[in-house]
């Protein structure tokens, strides 16, 4: 008995059980740090802003934040394993390679957050502590989700420096691109066991109060083509916004099975990022050399007709292999970025949204069949 969140009214905004204020942070474990930041700057077109690491008084681990508008990255490394943190890192991406180790979701009051969360059943990672600076105090508290990943808990109200207590404040690596090439994290997705996709639903319903949303991959579609089923939860704002996926069994081997085969189980599979103009990000990323996912021409040739106006012209969608959808709200413009990494597991995506708070429900299709077009030359199929 969940109920489904689209326009959230004024009440359940007020007797939201569990505020938030919206993603505090993607934290990526990954083997070298120092060259993510300079992928995630050059590629991307993120800046970097802070830094820790042996210079100052970081000597086990080494960490650079990057930001572009309110959407937050970190990326860490082990310089040298000394404590159980150091060597939970050196484990983690040896399991799983470069990987999302941690969602931060900032909260008015951490103390609060975790409390209710263990409440109603989350599984304690960190108990409630403070870091201090000449910045101030970060009231910090982490619970376990799905596979090795986990939710930190951060109130930084308290707090004015670049990234928490401990990190330096750092110039940018070069120069960001002249067009801010995206400025929030619209979702972050899971991939989950076979099975085990309405366990974590209820989870987000039970220790976060979250709410489904109405977009979801049912097994009718899974059995068609999708090869994977998906359900959307998502704070009673909607700025914290996680879909859920697990395999179906299909005719075909689900690209969520080859997340978790080269992952090494449950975790995160793609990071959405909220951008102004699609069309100049994905330019510039390109340029960069960032590698999307192709769609065949057909698709455009029959997209006009479904989707109606959109502010791009089809024809620089087909260029770009930019996808489109719509629903009672509004339209979306989309694309999906190959894996990130050697292993066929973590992706990004592009969007921007008017008006729509859907996923993409219209392309479901032709980006499943893309990326089982990559799953094949990988000879994963
Ligand atoms: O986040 C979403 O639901 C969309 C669609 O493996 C999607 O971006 C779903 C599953 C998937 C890739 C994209
Ligand atoms: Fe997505």
């Amino acid at each position: 008995m969940t109920q489904t969140t689209h326009h959230t009214p004024d009440t359940a905004r007020q007797a939201d059980p569990f505020p938030v204020k919206g993603m505090d942070a993607v934290v990526f474990a990954v083997g070298n740090a120092k060259q993510a930041a300079h992928y995630y700057s050059t590629a991307f077109g993120m800046t970097l802003v802070a830094y820790s690491g042996p210079e100052n008084g970081s000597r086990e681990t080494a960490s650079y934040v990057l930001e572009n508008g309110s959407a937050r990255f970190v990326f860490t490394s082990v310089i040298k394993p000394v404590t159980d943190w150091g060597r939970f890192l050196d484990r983690h991406v040896a399991e799983h390679g470069d990987g999302v180790i941690d969602l931060a979701i900032e909260v008015p009051d951490t103390r609060a957050a975790f409390a209710y969360a263990v409440e109603h059943g989350a599984r304690p990672v960190a108990e409630p502590y403070e870091l201090k600076d000449e910045h101030g105090t970060v009231v910090l508290a982490a619970i376990a989700t799905y596979g090795e990943t986990r939710h930190t808990l951060v109130e930084r109200t308290g707090y004015d420096g670049p990234y928490l207590p401990g990190f330096a404040a750092a110039s940018p690596i070069v120069q960001p691109p002249a067009h801010r090439t995206f400025q929030a994290v619209d979702h972050c997705v899971g991939n989950v066991e076979l099975g085990r996709m309405d366990e974590w639903v209820e989870f987000y319903n039970k220790v976060l109060g979250f709410t489904n949303m109405k977009e979801f991959v049912g097994d009718d579609i899974a059995t068609e083509y999708s090869a994977l089923m998906s359900k959307v939860v998502a704070d009673g704002t909607l700025k914290v916004k996680f879909p859920i996926n697990e395999p179906a069994v299909a005719k075909k081997k689900s690209q969520i099975d080859e997340y978790l085969e080269f992952y090494g189980g449950a975790g995160v599979q793609h990071i959405a990022l909220n951008t102004n103009d699609i069309v100049a990000t994905v330019r510039t990323m390109k340029a960069a050399g960032v590698q999307f996912l192709d769609t065949p021409d057909s698709y455009y040739d029959t997209l006009g007709e479904w989707v109606g106006d959109t502010r791009v012209p089809v024809d620089t969608l087909r260029e770009l292999k930019i996808l489109a959808d719509r629903d009672e709200d509004g339209y979306l413009l989309q694309i999906f970025t190959k894996p990130v990494q050697d292993r066929p597991t973590v992706f990004f995506e592009l969007i921007e949204r008017h008006g729509s708070m859907g996923f993409g429900k219209g392309n479901f299709k032709a980006l499943f069949e893309a990326i089982e077009r990559e799953q094949a030359k990988r000879g994963n199929l």
